[in-house]
């Protein structure tokens, strides 16, 4: 049993002083933390402290706190907790971090308790607790109620100031891992990335129909700030032309711009010269997404989302793990949201195998993990691959074996040059920005020639603000919808109209819509579907505001 004379003084003084419950209605911890206004998330954070606090003494390591809200608006913010081995806080605390959140300014220390004499915490440990935030105007002042609630259970902040989502994720794990994973500093991280992909590269940088000019969105968020210490480590190899970088404050985060606007509006962001055939790419405003895309001569704006991301990088991997010799277990997951056609030619052309999980990259991971190799993406282009730990030690066995040919070692060396490119830890729009340009420049290919792997089957992405999204329930991976009863029967009937058609709709967990999703034959058609679809669901599930519109 722990010594748990903890005094609970400050927690009360600052809760009922400094951080007072405003806000009357529940909060939840969603598809990735809280988010919400800014003004309305000083409690929250002051208590995600509080929590993180306990959670690394339970843990016995430190963890994360990262203050964002990635894809959302600019008056959003939110705040999501790191594991020590660097992923998402697990799913159990999830449910600690709703009671934390919701409990009365007066049974704060009531919950607290709770915890602590439930999972046995021992309260005298010195934790670090590792803060960053991203560029959004809101984010300094919430840190500083997050710090509060740190300092008010004694733990240490250690603030790493405006960072990636990602990046946080590097340095909890590299400190968790006494440096073993890399240096948990900014300079640690854009070494070691930007060292494996010179290695990668060699001396051509380019190659075949291959050029290392890119344009890059950086969304006039954080991405448009750390793009620049990479294109310093980088020199010649890569031309990174950097776009949509502006103040912070100026209201432009993700406005008409980031991967998000891209991928949902399938159109070309502003604030990047359009230029024909030529490789873009857009991160989102945390820079945990990537998006690829070019115009063509018509001025189409042709979309590599994160089902191409994961399909160039899975077939890569394989090819190059074939060529070790060595037998490997290799999968790929995906949300409801992949493409039809992307699913069809991983089965069917690739032989990988494909699982299904819900929307949250948190899902994704866990699922991944089962294989040696696991790939995963989510269509929005948030994704990272994960390597056994087992899967690494049999690479590192095989360089001494001495049966095996030179080519074999080369290849070896190589994926292991690889898995130092990728953030294992989380979705990483830089390092998969990276990796995506490795294997192109590999394979001499233009992103025309990436293109022409597949066909995307048209889709359209829309939102249904409804009264309460709750009300919505999925099971089959989000694939079909339980709750307003009735509602999936009508999708169903609606579908079965179209040619090629698959829709679905879920309530979303980062923002208060739901969120309708269509594929058909022809683009006009998956229009047609998702704006049906949407329209029951706006009729179904008490729809409030102007009624979906294409
Ligand atoms: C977060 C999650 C993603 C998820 C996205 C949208 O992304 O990390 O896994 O796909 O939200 O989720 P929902 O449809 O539930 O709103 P980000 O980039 O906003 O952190």
């Amino acid at each position: 049993m722990a010594n748990n004379h903890f005094n609970y003084k400050t927690v009360y003084a600052f809760a009922r002083e400094m951080h007072p419950k405003t806000e009357k209605f529940d909060v939840q911890y969603g598809t990735a933390g809280f988010r919400a206004k800014a003004s309305t998330l000083g409690y929250v954070m002051y208590r995600m402290g509080l929590l993180a606090v306990l959670r690394a003494r339970y843990k016995k390591g430190c963890v994360g706190v990262m203050i964002t809200a990635s894809h959302n608006p600019e008056p959003d913010n939110g705040v999501k907790l790191i594991d020590p081995c660097g992923e998402m806080l697990e799913q159990s605390w999830e449910l600690w971090a709703t009671k934390f959140a919701n409990v009365a300014d007066d049974e704060l220390v009531d919950v607290i308790h709770e915890i602590v004499s439930k999972l046995d915490i021992e309260m005298t440990q010195r934790v670090e607790i590792l803060v960053g935030k991203d560029t959004r105007p809101s984010s300094p002042s919430l840190a500083k109620a997050l710090c509060d609630g740190i300092l008010a259970l004694s733990g240490k902040p250690i603030d790493y100031g405006i960072v990636t989502t990602p990046q946080l994720h590097y340095f909890v794990y590299c400190k968790n891992s006494k440096h073993e994973y890399g240096i948990p500093t900014e300079e640690g991280y854009y070494t070691k990335l930007s060292n494996a992909f010179k290695k990668l590269r060699g001396e051509s940088f380019n190659n075949g129909n291959y050029f290392n000019k890119i344009l890059f969105d950086g969304a006039n968020g954080v991405g448009a700030k750390k793009i620049k210490y990479f294109q310093e480590c980088l020199g010649d190899s890569l031309k990174i032309e950097m776009y949509n970088d502006e103040l912070i404050g100026t209201g432009k985060l993700n406005f008409m711009c980031g991967a998000d606007y891209v991928k949902v509006k399938q159109t070309f962001p502003n604030g990047v010269p359009q230029i024909t055939e030529q490789r873009c790419c857009s991160v989102d405003g945390d820079a945990d997404r990537l998006i690829y895309y070019y115009l063509d001569e018509n001025k189409k704006c042709h979309l590599l989302d994160g089902d191409r991301i994961a399909i160039l990088i899975a077939e890569y991997l394989k090819e190059m793990v074939e060529s070790t010799g060595l037998e490997v277990d290799l999968g790929l997951v995906q949300t409801a949201y992949a493409n039809g056609a992307s699913t069809d030619y991983i089965t069917q052309k690739l032989k990988v195998p494909v699982s299904f999980a819900c929307t949250g990259i948190k899902y994704l991971h866990h699922e991944a993990q089962k294989f040696e190799i696991g790939v995963y993406f989510e269509a929005n282009g948030h994704g990272t691959i994960v390597f056994k730990k087992e899967f690494k030690e049999k690479l590192k066995l095989a360089l001494e074996n001495t049966s095996l040919s030179n080519e074999q070692h080369g290849a070896i060396k190589k994926v292991l040059t690889i898995i130092d490119l990728i953030n294992e830890t989380v979705g990483d729009a830089i390092s998969d920005m990276l990796l995506v340009e490795t294997i192109l420049h590999s394979k001499g290919w233009s992103i025309q020639d990436w293109e022409k792997k597949y066909t995307d089957l048209p889709n359209r992405l829309m939102k249904v603000s409804v009264k309460d999204r709750t009300q919505i329930t999925t099971t089959n991976s989000e694939r079909t919808c339980i709750k307003p009863d009735g509602l999936q029967d009508e999708i169903d009937t609606i579908v079965a109209r179209y040619k090629a058609g698959r829709s679905f709709v879920r309530p979303s967990g980062t923002e208060d819509l739901v969120r309708v999703y269509a594929e058909a034959i022809s683009q006009e058609e998956a229009d047609q579907l998702s704006l049906e679809v949407a329209l029951k669901v706006y009729d179904m599930a008490d729809g409030i505001g102007p009624k979906p519109s294409l």
